[in-house]
Formats: structure tokens, sequence, C-alpha cells
């Protein structure tokens, strides 16, 4: 009776409709508030309240179900409590469909020019304003709360790759730089003080703070992981992890929205096999309505991501829905499904469109090249997106990039979700009917090297 009114309480349903006989794989079906998504299901990235250049009814009818917000970008502007004051974000940005939230941990670690980390949680420079911002496990439920989001995502520690990229390398190299350099530290008694003031207080005061502070020694070189030996990053990752379990019970407790809005639980651990063991059990036993899988695809390679995909995904509970953070390449998301993830989330389609990248089922084409000069064909023969059905030109579209034309990324971004959530159509289809050699045959990029 206990377990019922539970689930009577619950803001999220799972049902698993098909099981695939031969993988992991897992045909089913998400419901909240807000409405039902399939699984797998790909979601397009929403960060700043907008799929970028697109209609939410264009979004819709591209064939995503559910989007992705941002956290971290929304509290820095407009402020989570505008958003609130102006009916939350499902309302303020005309999307009635399902929302995910990311928590701003990852965007924390991976954007943010972070002054210090702690115990307590993260203190970085807001990049519009320069000013401070002090993020807790307890701030990010209490923004998302704001946001009213549909899942929201625990706040976690993830740290990058062992054998990190350069870019990665310069993170940490600038980390190590701040305090030697011109920047304002705030101190401990600022950052308390900070914390017992609303975000417009806060913002000001931050502004017009003691240049002449500094931190005292103490907390963690958040870019640590690049580039460590094998004892330093275990190290690190096994810390990362006691951190994201002990900020989750804090998301537990300050998720003010239970009935609401559903709080999925995050499995860190890198790439050590012991540490994802140990975090996947953990979180487990949180009791929540969904888990994802964080720490991947943050520097590693693709043998990595699927090393770790197969190793972690069996050790997240059946009946729940697995979210795979971050992932990707269609390579990526298919030997994910066939480990038992259910979600996906990337920028690449929409990225990567406002760029001229075009993918397609044999692999991405830089639109802007020369030999699409006089190139009649659409980007790809048989996609029902507004660019290919709609008679648009490779050349057309090289063109529109090399004059600058917004229309250009409009179409391929356009084109570019379609392609993803075609290849998810695909893969459900796959599951369904038991049988992959569909995608075998159509989806030829999904198993390139
Ligand atoms: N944690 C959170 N968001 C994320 C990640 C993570 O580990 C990743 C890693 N690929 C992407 N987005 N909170
Ligand atoms: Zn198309």
């Amino acid at each position: 009776l206990i377990k019922l009114s539970r689930m009577a309480e619950s803001p999220l349903k799972f049902e698993i409709e098909v099981r695939d006989q031969t993988t992991q794989a897992r045909l089913g079906r998400v419901s909240t508030l807000h409405g039902s998504f399939d699984t797998p299901a790909f979601m397009n990235v929403g960060t700043q309240a907008t799929v970028k250049g697109l209609l939410p009814e264009q979004v819709e009818s591209l064939g995503a179900q559910i989007i992705l917000g941002n956290t971290y970008h929304l509290m820095l502007r407009p402020g989570s409590e505008l958003i609130d004051q102006m009916g939350g974000l499902h309302k303020w940005m005309r999307w009635d469909k399902p929302i995910l939230t990311d928590s701003g941990g990852f965007q924390v670690f991976s954007l943010a020019d972070i002054n210090r980390m702690t115990e307590d949680g993260v203190v970085f420079r807001n990049h519009l304003n320069g000013s401070l911002i002090d993020m807790t496990p307890e701030r990010s439920m209490q923004v998302q709360n704001h946001l009213g989001s549909d899942i929201m995502m625990a706040f976690d520690d993830c740290p990058p790759a062992k054998n990190v990229n350069e870019h990665a390398r310069q993170r940490s190299a600038q980390f190590k730089n701040v305090g030697g350099g011109n920047k304002a530290k705030p101190t401990r008694g600022d950052v308390n003080k900070l914390r017992s003031k609303g975000e417009a207080q806060r913002q000001e005061e931050q502004q017009g703070g003691d240049k002449s502070k500094r931190w005292s020694k103490g907390g963690v070189d958040p870019a640590l992981g690049a580039g460590m030996d094998d004892a330093a990053y275990i190290q690190r990752v096994k810390e990362a992890n006691e951190r994201t379990i002990r900020w989750l019970e804090r998301c537990k407790k300050a998720h003010a929205r239970k009935s609401e809005q559903a709080l999925f639980g995050i499995c860190q651990g890198g790439t050590d096999y012991e540490q994802r063991e140990w975090c996947a059990k953990r979180v487990s036993e949180l009791d929540l309505p969904g888990y994802a899988i964080g720490g991947v695809a943050v520097g590693e390679g693709p043998e990595e991501i699927k090393k770790v995909v197969q190793f972690t995904a069996p050790l997240l509970p059946e009946e729940k829905p697995r979210y795979l953070m971050g992932v990707g390449y269609e390579r990526d998301i298919l030997l994910a499904v066939q480990a038992g993830v259910d979600m996906f989330d990337c920028v690449l389609p929409t990225r990567n469109g406002r760029n001229a990248n075009a993918f397609t089922s044999t692999g991405q084409i830089r639109l802007k090249n020369a030999k699409f000069a006089t190139d009649p064909n659409p980007i790809e023969d048989g996609c029902d997106c507004p660019a290919c059905s709609g008679g648009f030109s490779r050349s057309y579209l090289r063109h529109l990039f090399r004059a600058d034309e917004m229309l250009g990324g409009i179409l391929v971004s356009a084109h570019n979700i379609r392609h993803f959530q075609r290849f998810m159509l695909d893969i459900r289809a796959a599951i369904r009917q038991n049988d992959w050699s569909l995608i075998r045959t159509k989806w030829p990029v999904a198993f390139a090297e």
C-alpha cells in the first residue's frame, strides 16, 4: 500500500513495452505531467530557453518529444526567479511538452571560471558581468524548481578524463593561475554572506566586492584529472564520487516540488570500474525515478566510452529510465541503446548545423566546401526535413553560409535535428521488430570507426 501511494505521487512513469532479444535494448515510454516521450529518446538542447533558430512548433514537427534546458545559463540570465514569476519555463518559452534540465554541475566544471570548490559547492565567476556566483546542490534544486522542468538532474562533480584533450589541459592551467592573477577571490565570510541574500542583491554586491580579498588555502582543483598519473586520477574520481553522492542526498532533501518534478541521480566514476560500481550502487540505493550515467564523453576516446557504458548501464535499476548525459555520435548512441540506455542529449545537431556541418547516414559533410558549389542535391536523399524535402540544394546552402545568411543555420539545424530523430525512430523500430539489420543498412555512420 505504501508503495502504491508513493507511485501515485510520482510525477514520472516509465513503461517498458518491448525488450530486445539479442541485446539489453528496451522500447518504452516515459510519462510526465507535460505528456510523454518514446524511448530510446534523443533530447535536443535548448540551453537558453530556445532550441537555437527554430520555433517550438518546428522543433516538435521535426520529431522532438522532449527538450533539455540548462540551469547554469538560465540562472545567470535572466535568473530563475524571473522565469518562475512569468509562469515557469514551459509557458515562458512556449514548449508545453516535457523538459529536462541539467543541474549546472557539468556546465560549472566545463564552462565557468571556477574560483573555489569545497564540500559545500562551487563558487564561480559570472561570465556575463564578472560577479561571483555561489552554486550548491540546494541552489541547483531551487533554480530547477523555479524553472519547473519535468525532470531535474542532481548537482554532481564531473571530473574530466585522465588523458583529456588539450582544451581541458588549458583550462587546468588557467585554474592554477587564478590565485596569482588580478582576479578577485572571495573569502569564506563573503560566500556565507552572499548565501543569505537574493540573487539580484547578491550579484550587485559581488560586482562591487572587495578586490583585495583572497581565498585562504584549501578547496579542490576541479580541473584535476587532466594529464594525471593513475593513482592521482583514481583519487580525484573517488573524491568526486563521494561528493556526488553527498550532494545527491542534499538535492533529494532540498527538492521542493516532488509531486510535480522527478529528480534523477547521476553515476560518476570516470574510467575506473571499481568507482563506477560503487557509485552505481550508491545512487541506486536512493530510490529515485531515474538515473543517469555522467562523466562519459569528457575527453576519453570512443573505445573507452563503449567500455564504461557497457559496464555501467546494467548496474543501474532495470525498471527505471537510464540516461547517458551529453552523448553523442550515432555509434555511441547505438551501442548505449544496446547496453540498455533509454535517453540521450547532445548539442551536436544544432551546434554543428549553425557551423554548416550536416549529418548524413554516411557521415558529416561540410557545406562550406567548394565541392558543393554547384551540387543540386539535397543534404540527404529521402530525408523528410524542411531543407531536404523543401528542395534546398547543397549549392544554395553553401551560398547561405558563405553570405552569412541566417537561413543557412536554420535549415541545417532543422535537418540535423530530423537526422537524429529519424535515427531514433529506426532504433525504436529495430527493437520492436527485434531486427537490427535495418540499422546496419540504413545507418552506416553508426558502424563507422
Ligand atoms: N553531469 C551533468 N551534466 C552532464 C554531464 C555530467 O557528467 C555530461 C558528461 N558527458 C554532460 N552533461 N550534470
Ligand atoms: Zn534533411
